[in-house]
């Protein structure tokens, strides 16, 4: 652990230099809030699932059964889970000035129920179901209901099919991303916590980041093929990383609160 608290009040130091900081998070900021991730050995959901046939439009619109199967399952891990330590921290930071916002490419919504403000949902959300053909959203409770009835979420306009509001493997990404693009060339420190970075557009983040002279650390427990251009690299569990970066700032912390 010395080396990662080494580390870990150099990231502190970073934090309170930055002028513009942002966080890029992927699945395994909520592992701990118990919503598996899609790629950690011995337990990613795509070791279970074909993300062709669960993750892709393809996928949904020949087998929608099947996809909502998928579906039922991460919908009920969703419901139950309660942000965590990460989440929280991240939405300190911002209340305090200390980050500009929280670039995500979770659908479960745990940075705005911590707090966050500022959060581009690059991969969609799961709040609220969609039209595949004519874009008519659905409060995300209507799609349960249809789906307890054993059916598959139809539009009352057009009867086409109705798919949670996430970006599937093949659709082109919402307009939070061009958002998020746009916020890491300003950015002057952009920190990646859980994320393979292994999808792509998003994963592009990180070279952009350092080709707009930001610093990039990256916080992952497995290696990312970014980590060779990082500026800073600790492969750790997220939660005791981020107790103790909560440690190194408690003093920046604990002043009054500005937005
Ligand atoms: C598009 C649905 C264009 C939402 C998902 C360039 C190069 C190569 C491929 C492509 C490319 N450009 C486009 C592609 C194709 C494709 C892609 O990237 N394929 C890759 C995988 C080969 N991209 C797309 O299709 C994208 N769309 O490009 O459209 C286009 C152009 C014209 C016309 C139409 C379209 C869409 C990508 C989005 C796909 N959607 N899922 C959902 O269900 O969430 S994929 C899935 O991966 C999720 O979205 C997820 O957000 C995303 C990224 O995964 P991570 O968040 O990083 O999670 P992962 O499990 O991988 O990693 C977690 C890490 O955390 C692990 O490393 C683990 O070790 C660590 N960890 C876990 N717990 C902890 C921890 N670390 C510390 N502590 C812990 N406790
Ligand atoms: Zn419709």
């Amino acid at each position: 652990m010395r080396d990662c608290q080494r580390k870990i009040s150099q990231l502190a130091h970073w934090i309170k230099e930055a002028q513009q900081a942002l966080a890029l998070t992927g699945a395994g900021v909520s592992t701990e809030s118990d919503i598996p991730d899609f790629r950690s050995p011995g337990g990613g959901l795509w070791e279970i699932y074909d993300p062709a046939r669960v993750a892709s439009v393809s996928g949904f619109l020949k087998d929608p059964e099947g996809f909502y199967k998928f579906w039922a399952a991460r919908f009920a891990s969703i419901e139950r889970a309660q942000p965590n330590v990460t989440h929280q921290l991240l939405a300190e930071l911002e209340a305090h000035g200390l980050l500009h916002g929280v670039i995500t490419q979770n659908i479960d919504g745990l940075h705005h129920r911590a707090g966050s403000k500022r959060v581009f949902e690059v991969h969609g959300s799961c709040r609220r179901g969609i039209c595949h053909e004519c874009r008519q959203t659905y409060p995300i409770e209507k799609v349960f209901e249809r789906l307890q009835t054993g059916a598959v979420p139809r539009c009352e306009g057009c009867g086409g099919l109705v798919k949670p509001d996430v970006v599937l493997f093949g659709e082109l990404l919402p307009e939070d991303f061009a958002l998020a693009a746009q916020a890491v060339t300003k950015a002057d420190l952009l920190i990646a916590l859980g994320s393979s970075l292994e999808v792509h557009p998003v994963a592009n983040l990180i070279p952009r980041a350092k080709s707009s002279e930001a610093r990039v650390v990256i916080v992952n427990r497995e290696e990312t093929p970014f980590d060779r251009i990082a500026d800073l690299v600790i492969h750790a569990e997220l939660g005791p990383c981020m107790r103790e970066l909560r440690a190194s700032l408690a003093k920046s912390l604990s002043t009054a609160r500005y937005i």
